[in-house]
């Protein structure tokens, strides 16, 4: 079976993005691949996170991906930081990255515009994420579009370092959605969704329904009223659709065709009544798994699979690194 790879940041309330962007593929993926799924902790140190709500938030997420659809009968489940491998091949790359490339992932250069001070390690993120991608000999990393730049410089990373000590890591392949690959925010439909953004424009999987409501009534549109998906001269009733239509399993043309010569009220009726239909289930499960102790033992399971799994490949590198003494 091929081999996945994806993680997800504890940095925040996990949004509508990440759900239709990357963990539904996640879901999906499953029966037709050997998993392995992260609680990417080591990378949301990257900006400054209080210690008690980072642990909390690190189960709070593993929590959601079991809400979601992830079976830990089927997937590998765990938290970065519980294996070592991780932050040891992390290393290892940032001494085969180059600084030029890393100064040009434009995450890094967003980031650090809104940071007062920049850490190191928000520079030297994509050679940890390349470390939980190749630790993995991964085939497919299924992630929205915003990662598909840290995806290009994890396979460059791994076919120099095949280059330079022979055929040591799988190259892997992105997989980005061909819709919902970068869902925006509902308030400035410019801008992704985002979880540490913290507006009225990002839906978060565990908002109160009332709280969503709101969100969608306040949804940025534009003066036209016609419901027509035109992402350049329509972002927000573009979004909406694209948001619509994968929570009610609907095309964006049949929406189109529906919602015709009606106002913009009905487009964000429909949308937000989809939207609760995919997040309703997902609450219930969450406060369910949330209210028991179960997701400890499916945790630590997952990372011994995934100390397991990691170790042949950290043990070949230093082979051919030259730390096998
Ligand atoms: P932050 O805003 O804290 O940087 P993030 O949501 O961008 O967080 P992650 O939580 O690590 O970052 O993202 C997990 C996955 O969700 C990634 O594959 C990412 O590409 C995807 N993703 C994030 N935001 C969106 C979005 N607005 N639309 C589609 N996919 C998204
Ligand atoms: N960089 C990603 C999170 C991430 C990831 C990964 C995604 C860390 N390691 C490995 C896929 C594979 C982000 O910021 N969203």
């Amino acid at each position: 079976m091929k081999r996945v790879f994806s993680g997800v940041k504890p940095s925040g309330n996990l949004t509508l993005g990440n759900y239709l962007g990357a963990m539904r593929h996640f879901v999906a993926m499953q029966d037709d691949y050997e998993c392995f799924y992260s609680v990417v902790d080591l990378h949301a140190l990257t900006v400054p996170q209080e210690p008690e709500e980072l642990r909390q938030q690190a189960i709070s997420l593993a929590a959601l991906y079991l809400a979601v659809g992830i079976d830990p009968k089927k997937s590998t489940l765990f938290i970065q930081s519980q294996v070592p491998a991780h932050a040891e091949l992390g290393w290892l790359l940032q001494c085969m990255s180059y600084m030029g490339e890393l100064g040009r992932m434009t995450q890094y250069k967003d980031k650090a515009r809104e940071q007062e001070s920049v850490t190191v390690g928000l520079f030297t993120y994509p050679a940890l994420m390349a470390a939980d991608i190749l630790l993995y000999q991964t085939d497919v990393v299924p992630v929205g579009e915003d990662q598909k730049q840290h995806v290009e410089l994890t396979r460059d990373i791994a076919i120099r370092f095949n280059n330079r000590f022979g055929e040591v890591f799988k190259v892997p392949e992105p997989l980005i959605p061909s819709i919902g690959a970068r869902i925006m925010s509902l308030s400035e439909p410019h801008k992704k969704m985002s979880k540490s953004s913290n507006s009225m424009g990002d839906i978060h999987l565990l908002d109160e329904p009332n709280v969503i409501k709101k969100k969608i009534n306040r949804a940025v549109t534009d003066s036209e009223a016609v419901v027509r998906y035109d992402p350049e001269n329509k972002p927000g009733v573009s979004n909406l659709l694209v948001i619509h239509a994968l929570c009610s399993g609907e095309s964006v043309a049949a929406l189109e065709e529906r919602y015709q010569g009606q106002g913009y009220g009905a487009l964000k009726k429909g949308t937000l009544e989809a939207v609760l239909a995919v997040l309703e289930p997902i609450q219930a499960r969450y406060r369910q798994l949330m209210a028991s102790d179960e997701i400890y033992d499916i945790l630590a399971a997952g990372a011994a699979k995934a100390r397991e799994a990691a170790a042949p490949t950290l043990k070949r590198v230093k082979e051919v690194m030259g730390l096998n003494l």
